[in-house]
This record gives C-alpha cells, sequence and structure tokens, in this order.
C-alpha cells in the first residue's frame, strides 16, 4: 500500500504513534509518506520506504495569520497526485481531517479519489473540539471520513456521545515496543539520580495543565516524609515554570531532577521504580504504558482510558485526578512492600506485552486500511 500519514510531529503522544505506526508499516514493506509541517522527533534519520514531505506554510504579507490548514490540503492534493497514494491516515481531527476532506472533495473534481482514515487521540474530542466554535467542524470532519479510530474504547463513547455522532469507529489502542521498552535496570544512571539508593518516581508529559504535573511534585513532598525518595520530570511545556516555583516552595530542589524534553525514553523509564499519570483528561496515556512496558507500576487517576491501560491493584493503583493522598498512600504501599512491588512490576510488563506489543496491534491498522480501502461508497454530505 501507499499510505500517507499526517500528524502532529511535536512531541506529543499522537506524533509519536503516527511516527511508529508509519516505521512499522515501512518495515512490512509499505511506503509510507509523511506530511507534517515539521518532521516527526521519532524520524530524524533514513528509514526504507518512508518519504517525508514537508508542509509549507505560505507567509504572504495578507496572511497575518498562518494558513496552516489550507497549506496542507495543498501538500495532501501534490502528494496524493504525485505519489499515487491509496489512503491518507491523518492522526488528530484538528484540522488534519477537514484538510483531509477538503483535498478529497477537490480530488473528486478532478474524478479521482482517497480514502481518508482519521485516528481521534485526545483533547480533539475531549478538550478543544468541544469549544463550540469547533464542535460542529469536528462532528463533519469525522462522519465525512471514510474510516474513524479511537484509541480508547472512553474516546470512542465520547465521540459518539459528544458530538451525537452516528457512525463507526473502531477502537484500535496504541502501542508499544516491548523490545526496546524492556525491564532492564541502568545501575550507574540510577546512582546518578539517587546516589544514596532513594526510591525514584518519574512523570513524562508535555507538562500542560490537563496533566497536572504539580500533583506529582506534591506527591513525592507526601511520600518523602516516609522514605527518601527523587522525582524525575522529563518534558518541558507551559506549566513547568509553576512546577519549579512549587519545588522551590517545598524546599524539594534536591530531590525533583527536571531533565527537559528527552530522545530515548526508554533509558531514562528503566532508573525509576513508579511511574506517575495524575491527569485530569487522559484518553490512553502512552507514557504510561511505555513505563510498563519496562516494568513499572503505574499510579494513575481513574480518569478517560487509563482504567483500560492501568489494572487497578494487579498493575499499578487508580484514585481520582487530584486526590493526592491517595496517590501518595499507593506509591508507598508498593515502594514498602518488595514482594507486591515485583509483583505489579511483573503484571504491568506482561499486560504490555500480551496487550499493547506492537506485532499485535499494527495489523490491526493494516486490517482496518484493508476494510476502508473496499469500501464502495466515500461517505457524501
Ligand atoms: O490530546 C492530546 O492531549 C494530544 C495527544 C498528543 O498528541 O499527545 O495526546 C493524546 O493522545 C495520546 C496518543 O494517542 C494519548 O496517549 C493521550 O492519552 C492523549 N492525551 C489526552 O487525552 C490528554
Amino acid at each position: 500500500m501507499k499510505i500517507g500519514i499526517t500528524c502532529y510531529p511535536t512531541y506529543g503522544g499522537s506524533g509519536v504513534v503516527a511516527t511508529e505506526l508509519g516505521k512499522e508499516l515501512a518495515l512490512l514493506g509499505h511506503e509510507v509518506h509523511f506530511i507534517s509541517y515539521a518532521i516527526p522527533h521519532r524520524l530524524m534519520h533514513f528509514f526504507e520506504n518512508i518519504y517525508y514531505h514537508q508542509v509549507e506554510i505560505s507567509s504572504y504579507p495578507l496572511f497575518e495569520q498562518q494558513l496552516y490548514g489550507l497549506s496542507l490540503t495543498s501538500k495532501m492534493l501534490e502528494v496524493v497526485e504525485f505519489e499515487k497514494l491509496d489512503l491518507l491516515h491523518v492522526h488528530y481531527a484538528i484540522p488534519h481531517a477537514v484538510s483531509a476532506y477538503l483535498a478529497k472533495q477537490v480530488l473528486k473534481q478532478n474524478h479521482s479519489d482517497i480514502k481518508i482514515i482519521t485516528t481521534l487521540h485526545g483533547t480533539d474530542i475531549t478538550l478543544v473540539g468541544l469549544e463550540p466554535s469547533f464542535l460542529p467542524l469536528v462532528k463533519f470532519s469525522i462522519e465525512n471520513s471514510d474510516g474513524v479510530t479511537a484509541v480508547s474504547r472512553f474516546l470512542k463513547e465520547k465521540s459518539i456521545t459528544n458530538y451525537n455522532i452516528d457512525k463507526d469507529i473502531e477502537v484500535i489502542y496504541n502501542f508499544v515496543d516491548t523490545k526496546l521498552f524492556k525491564p532492564d535496570k541502568n545501575a550507574q544512571l540510577r546512582k546518578s539520580i539517587a546516589p544514596n539508593n532513594e526510591k525514584v518516581l518519574v512523570h513524562t508529559s508535555n507538562f500542560r495543565p490537563v496533566k497536572r504535573v504539580c500533583d506529582t511534585i506534591k506527591i513525592l513532598s507526601l511520600v518523602k516524609k516516609e522514605l527518601p525518595a527523587k522525582l524525575l520530570l522529563v518534558g518541558d511545556g507551559p506549566d513547568r515554570s509553576d512546577c519549579e516555583r512549587l519545588v522551590r516552595d517545598l524546599g524539594l530542589q534536591d530531590d525533583v531532577i527536571f531533565l527537559g524534553k528527552q530522545d530515548g525514553l526508554e533509558e531514562l523509564l528503566i532508573v525509576a521504580d513508579i511511574f506517575l499519570m495524575p491527569s485530569q483528561s487522559e484518553s490512553f496515556g502512552l507514557s504510561a504504558l511505555e513505563a510498563m512496558s519496562c516494568g513499572l507500576p503505574v499510579v494513575s487517576s481513574s480518569v478517560g482510558g487509563l482504567p483500560e491501560l492501568v489494572n487497578h491493584n494487579e498493575t499499578g493503583f487508580i484514585a481520582e485526578f487530584g486526590d493526592i493522598n491517595r496517590m501518595a498512600k499507593y506509591v508507598l504501599d508498593l515502594l514498602t512492600n518488595e514482594k507486591k512491588y515485583k509483583k505489579f512490576s511483573n503484571n504491568a510488563r506482561e499486560k504490555a506485552v500480551t496487550s499493547f506489543d506492537k506485532k499485535i496491534v499494527v495489523p490491526k491498522y493494516l486490517e482496518y486500511y484493508e476494510k476502508i480501502l473496499l469500501q464502495k461508497e466515500s461517505p457524501s454530505v
């Protein structure tokens, strides 16, 4: 197949899923064309069967605001036509599904067609898509995609109810390379982070308010009342300054390590004991899955798709978002009970391997592509 993939190339999980999917499809011999405004960060070197097309954003003086959505449509048209793509798989509805829809209409005028598959990832449905100005467009673009997938059952249900959508949405969970993300302690790195054998908590995200990163710091301060511990914070974003201020206010400067944006998360996760994800909204929680694959139990909030990933009292614990006392209690329960910790760690790894390995999930996307390509009629308005 010749597949076009559009995603946000930044550090978000939707870009990671899109890129890893493209890499797997390419390994299976498919031709994959990434169409995005920058090269996705997990695609920084040459991969056979993968091509990258940069969306050029026009800077004509009249356009005070950037026309990303239209520039993307133009690039999609060019790539579909000249590379003879079979389908366009867009990740994150806004504005990618709308741009793809527009490209499809233009192609139809030229007696050509392309199948569009939209993957819904999270805040495109649960947050920004619900803004009254966006809602009708998001609904329209979902209803007029040839195929739609969601990364959890929760997100599928939310899409149907929030947008009053009458459309088949296929749930295809996120996935992880369990051979790359594997339990394999790095004693040297651990020693530099926790020189006195402190326990290590870790959190990775884009530090947006929805992630409640400050809660991880408050959890650490509660845990530290009982045992020596450190917190590793990986990533960057709008809430980082607030977090740094909180760390200073709580006098935790020596115990919270801000690493900023990092590649090679698999090497960092393995130095930690527990992964924290106290989000206010989370459709799946890809970074928690990557941690589980490294054998880290997860203590998270119970929102969104997290209960589909974290089995309470088995692979980790879930608590109501904002309930930092309970989360700290769960962390302490695991860190003070070696046998229990080992069991949870093994369970977490096993769940990642048996339910979410890339070898299990990627074929589901391929099957879905084949099904959509066989559909005769495209939805039309
Ligand atoms: O919706 C977002 O916040 C952005 C998106 C992203 O690009 O990181 O994150 C969502 O997609 C990820 C990949 O499918 C999921 O693992 C995240 O749970 C989801 N984020 C939220 O729902 C907040």
